[in-house]
């Protein structure tokens, strides 16, 4: 098999990308490790940043988005008998929208379905070949157990944090960054309506929680928790009540409203960064690349902003013979990939705890700063509500 971009991987970067790719008249094929309902059902991100819901409507993927997503004008920060609301559009930002990655994935697997994109899915012993010639190739066995292999004139790995594509980049040709946290996040999904209009986020000497949401009847919260630790160990009581404890239940007449548990899992935090993005005839982006810490929700709008980047490139370097944007693609991505580790790194840092009273008095000094300064207040609306695009 031949096509003009092989993409590994049909997560938000894959997908979207493949997308792009047709808009401008390239071609592509997917090859993608899990079942498609498999790749939909992951639970993740929740927040779209106003550049990402822009993107999707100029590619008309928005119709749905602008139904069932719910448009937020902030955030709310906490802590102990205090919760302030930053309103993003006052501090001169943009909105952000909550729509589960979930979601997201659905609508772009409709989108490439109904376009007849080719998506080769439960793809084993995906392998990179000559990415540094210009005749680079897949190989992959299918679920027939049969070798397969797809001849491409670029590769690009949007296979995540775990794929194979990072590692082809060989070692004396790449540079990575890496931070692991000393916490964890335990998420939970809860038949229950949102006690909340907009997300809080807040900290507590018990550790930080986060009150976001899916939709009017379904939340999304998590709860700071050991690495290491075994989800089984927190029963629906003790996440409830944890919650209750740090999101203030009970103070200045907020209630939060517990319910069913859907779905619980515990969530590594860390920072990873590599570079280049390109190798040869290799591209990488999305979490292929990079990977932040949620607290800042960047991780699903980064992807995003990767794609939106690399497919006009790809364009110009296979229909138009202008290999300049691609040569600038990793330089440019990484700019805004650094500020978004960044950003991710200095909000992980604010609000979760340790053992170091030192550090509690710094964050709640930064917290009171942050919520009472005008120009903290719009340093953290600028950069959670998100850059444009192309910064
Ligand atoms: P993805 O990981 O989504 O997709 C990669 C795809 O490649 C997957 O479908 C995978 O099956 C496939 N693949 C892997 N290996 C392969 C192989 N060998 N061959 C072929 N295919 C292969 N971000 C936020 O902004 N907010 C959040 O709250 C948030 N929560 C998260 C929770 C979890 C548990 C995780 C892991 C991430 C979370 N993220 C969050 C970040 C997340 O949303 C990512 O940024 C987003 O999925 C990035 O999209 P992709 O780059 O497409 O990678
Ligand atoms: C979510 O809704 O899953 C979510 C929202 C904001 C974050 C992280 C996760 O910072």
């Amino acid at each position: 098999m031949r096509t003009r971009v092989a993409i590994v991987g049909a997560g938000p970067a894959g997908l979207l990308l493949s997308h792009l790719l047709a808009a401008g008249g390239v071609e592509s094929v997917i090859v993608e490790s899990r079942t498609r309902e498999y790749v939909e059902a992951r639970i993740r991100a929740g927040i779209l940043e106003h550049s990402t819901v822009d993107l999707f409507k100029s590619v008309g993927l928005d119709e749905r988005l602008q139904r069932e997503g719910d448009e937020h004008r902030g955030i709310y920060l906490q802590y102990p008998g205090e919760r302030h609301h930053l309103d993003f559009v006052d501090l001169g930002a943009h909105t952000v929208w909550v729509y589960g990655q979930t979601e997201v994935t659905k609508d772009l697997g409709a989108a490439r379905e109904a376009a007849g994109q080719q998506i080769v899915y439960e793809a084993a012993n995906v392998a990179l070949h000559d990415i540094e010639t210009e005749r680079p190739f897949l190989t992959y066995t299918d679920t027939g157990g049969s070798p397969q292999r797809l001849d491409a004139d670029v590769i690009v790995g949007c296979d995540g944090s775990f794929g194979p594509s990072r590692a082809a980049v060989p070692q004396h040709a790449r540079q990575t960054w890496e931070r692991t946290y000393p916490f964890s996040w335990l998420g939970i999904l809860a038949d229950v309506a949102p006690s909340t209009d907009e997300l809080i986020y807040a900290w507590h000497p018990d550790g930080f929680a986060l009150h976001s949401m899916r939709s009017p009847q379904v939340s999304r919260l998590y709860v700071q928790v050991p690495n290491g630790t075994d989800v089984a160990d927190w029963s629906d009581e003790r996440i409830w009540a944890a919650l209750a404890t740090r999101l203030g239940d009970g103070e200045n007449g907020w209630r939060l409203t517990p319910g069913p548990i859907t779905e619980k899992s515990v969530l590594p935090m860390r920072s990873f960064v590599m570079a280049p993005m390109r190798h040869g005839r290799l591209f990488l982006a999305g979490d292929a690349a990079h990977i932040v810490p949620p607290t800042g929700a960047k991780g699903l709008n980064l992807a995003v902003a990767d794609v939106a980047l690399l497919a006009p490139a790809l364009s110009a370097l296979l229909t138009r013979n202008d290999p300049r944007p691609a040569d600038e693609y990793s330089d440019r991505a990484l700019r805004r990939v650094w500020r978004c580790t960044h950003f991710s790194w200095w909000m992980t840092s604010m609000l979760h705890t340790g053992e170091d009273p030192f550090d509690a008095q710094l964050q709640l000094a930064q917290l009171r700063w942050v919520t009472s300064s005008e120009a903290g207040a719009g340093g953290l609306a600028e950069n959670y509500a998100g850059l444009p695009i192309g910064f």
